[in-house]
């Protein structure tokens, strides 16, 4: 499944860094964006998570992401997520940059993460900036939204369409992805900018770039390696061939 020249790299790499996408948590039962699965009733993600449809209609964002929240609090990580918790513990400098905003690569044991669209289970007021837990969370009778206690209105702690992503995580995404030896986009169609410039960065920096996705993506004839497959059962298996290599080389 893995070409030779893939774990030569891996087994000489210092630094590694994977991107992941919504594809990673589908094993664990969240609906991915873009997949026939993708449309939450007859919604696209791109109408709802943004701040004027918020704003418009408070209740029915809030409706969507409750939704979302339950849905994430009942499922759990699959073992692509625990399969990077372990690549966390064979490469001197390992860098997890996530998508997702659904906290399972934190729940699997992640250390090293930087989460470029924020945190479903995070919340904050869209006047005074303080945050919010979600059991800190009172829906009024009245408008069916969370309010402050300034009174402000209360958001998920996520980026929307429009929205500039946290500055330090994605400084920090271009920096790793420029300085890397190799690079992997796992789970994400590659759509979503300025995320999706990562894998490509990382080509023009020189990395070996690899693509593990279910279908082949607009980024798949630019990466050195495409494998098709889906990451909770190409990850593991990667983990244990870089195992089983480096156990030779030493
Ligand atoms: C910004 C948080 C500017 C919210 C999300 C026109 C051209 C280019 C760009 C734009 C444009 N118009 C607008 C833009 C910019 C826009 C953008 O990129 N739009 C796209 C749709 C064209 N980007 C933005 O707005 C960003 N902000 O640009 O700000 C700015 C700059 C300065 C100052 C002010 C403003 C903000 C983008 C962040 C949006 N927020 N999420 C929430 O979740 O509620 S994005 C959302 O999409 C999620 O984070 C998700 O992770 C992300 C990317 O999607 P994927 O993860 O790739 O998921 P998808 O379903 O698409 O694909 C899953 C893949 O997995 C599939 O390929 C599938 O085959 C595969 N798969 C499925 N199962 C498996 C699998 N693979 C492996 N194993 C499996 N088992
Ligand atoms: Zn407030």
């Amino acid at each position: 499944m893995f070409s030779n020249l893939l774990i030569q790299r891996l087994t000489a790499a210092k630094t590694v860094v994977v991107l992941t996408g919504a594809g990673v948590s589908a094993e664990s039962g969240v609906p991915t964006f873009r997949g026939e699965k993708g449309l939450w009733k007859h919604y696209r993600p791109e109408e709802l998570a943004n701040f004027d449809a918020f704003i418009r209609n408070p209740k029915l964002v809030w409706e969507w992401y409750n939704f979302r929240k339950n849905l994430i609090y009942k499922v759990n990580p699959n073992p692509g997520h625990f399969a990077l918790v372990e690549m966390e513990k064979i490469f001197e400098n390992f860098y997890l940059i996530t998508q997702n905003v659904d906290n399972l690569h934190q729940k699997a044991g992640s250390q090293k993460i930087y989460e470029l669209h924020g945190n479903i289970m995070r919340n904050r007021c869209v006047d005074c900036n303080k945050y919010y837990n979600d059991d800190q969370l009172i829906f009024s009778e009245k408008d069916q939204v969370p309010h402050c206690e300034c009174g402000g209105l209360i958001r998920p702690d996520v980026v929307w369409f429009g929205e500039s992503l946290p500055a330090y995580e994605l400084e920090m995404s271009f920096k790793i992805a420029r300085i890397c030896d190799a690079f992997f986009s796992v789970g994400t169609s590659a759509v979503v900018q300025p995320a999706a410039s990562l894998p490509l960065e990382a080509i023009q920096a020189g990395a070996y770039v690899v693509e593990i996705n279910s279908e082949p993506t607009v980024i798949t004839n630019y990466v050195h390696e495409s494998i098709i497959g889906k990451s909770g059962e190409v990850l593991p298996k990667l983990v244990k061939e870089i195992q089983h290599s480096s156990n030779k080389s030493i």
